[in-house]
């Protein structure tokens, strides 16, 4: 049996499946991912800082400048569509198979795909709002309004509703999050390097019976799966869906 039949003979079986993901979903998008060889975190863009410097809440709050250029520049693609993995996992939970995608993904690309439950531990790009009255504006507002996003009602700077390094998560998704790892009986973690905490932490909360990895480079929750992929994750689900009856 390949891994493809082995996945897709799991999947066949699995009523309340979770997926698990990161920046690897995106990248057959053409949106880079983070720490491989070609991620944004390997390419030296700006002598003073890093790019995680760049990300973090404290830089938005001093830089604010030089924080909204790195956004603009590294963190909005709004012209990338969803790839068959996307699809792969809309159609997972139309069959009633899957019925969560938790995702650390900013891109909102399950949602274009038509996935109804995703949870969005890192917040979305298409989502900004007012830090003084929390009025809401768009993804175009904040690319259009140059240096600085300005809220018209207030003159509060307008943030995207992503979540920067040392910025807490919001408590409501991450309690949805658990409750679905906790209740699954599949668990695919895919795309991801599982190295940002608290998100990488919440694959623990999994009691079910089948974890399965799918990820270009090892991880440190290989060991305990059942299945490790090392195959492009959007091809991956697809080829398994195809499969199933
Ligand atoms: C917080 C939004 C409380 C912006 C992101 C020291 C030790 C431990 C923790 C910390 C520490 N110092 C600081 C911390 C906490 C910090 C953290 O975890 N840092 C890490 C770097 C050590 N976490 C935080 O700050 C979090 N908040 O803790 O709040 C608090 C409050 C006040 C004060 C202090 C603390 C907030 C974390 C969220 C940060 N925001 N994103 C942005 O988008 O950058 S994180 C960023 O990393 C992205 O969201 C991304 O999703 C996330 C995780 O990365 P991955 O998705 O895993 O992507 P990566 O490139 O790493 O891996 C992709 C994988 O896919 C690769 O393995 C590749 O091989 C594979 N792949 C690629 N293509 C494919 C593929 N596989 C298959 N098929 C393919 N086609
Ligand atoms: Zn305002």
């Amino acid at each position: 049996m390949t891994n493809i039949e082995k996945l897709a003979e799991i999947l066949s079986h699995s009523a309340s499946a979770v997926f698990f993901g990161g920046a690897g979903m995106s990248t057959e998008s053409g949106i880079p991912d983070f720490r491989s060889a070609s991620g944004i975190y390997n390419q030296k863009l700006n002598q003073t800082f890093s790019p995680e410097e760049m990300a973090s809440y404290n830089f938005f709050v001093t830089h604010p400048e030089e924080f909204f250029a790195f956004y603009r520049e590294r963190f909005v693609y709004l012209d990338a569509k969803p790839n068959a993995g996307h699809i792969a996992l809309a159609e997972l939970e139309r069959r009633g198979i899957l019925s969560a995608v938790v995702t650390q993904n900013i891109d909102g690309l399950h949602q274009v795909a038509d996935s109804k439950v995703v949870y969005e531990l890192h917040g979305s790009i298409r989502r900004s709002y007012c830090v003084k009255c929390g009025a809401k504006y768009d993804v175009k507002f904040v690319m259009n309004n140059k240096p600085i996003p300005y809220c018209e009602k207030c003159g509060g700077v307008v943030k995207p509703d992503v979540v920067l390094y040392g910025e807490n998560l919001d408590s409501d998704t991450i309690s949805n999050s658990i409750r679905a790892i906790s209740n699954a009986d599949t668990l695919i973690v895919g795309g991801t390097s599982l190295i940002v905490y608290p998100a990488a932490g919440l694959i623990d909360y999994f009691r079910g019976r089948h974890l399965i990895l799918i990820n270009k480079t090892a991880t440190h929750a290989d060991a305990d799966a059942e299945l490790v992929i090392r195959e492009p994750i959007g091809e991956t689900l697809s080829k398994a869906v195809a499969l199933l009856k």
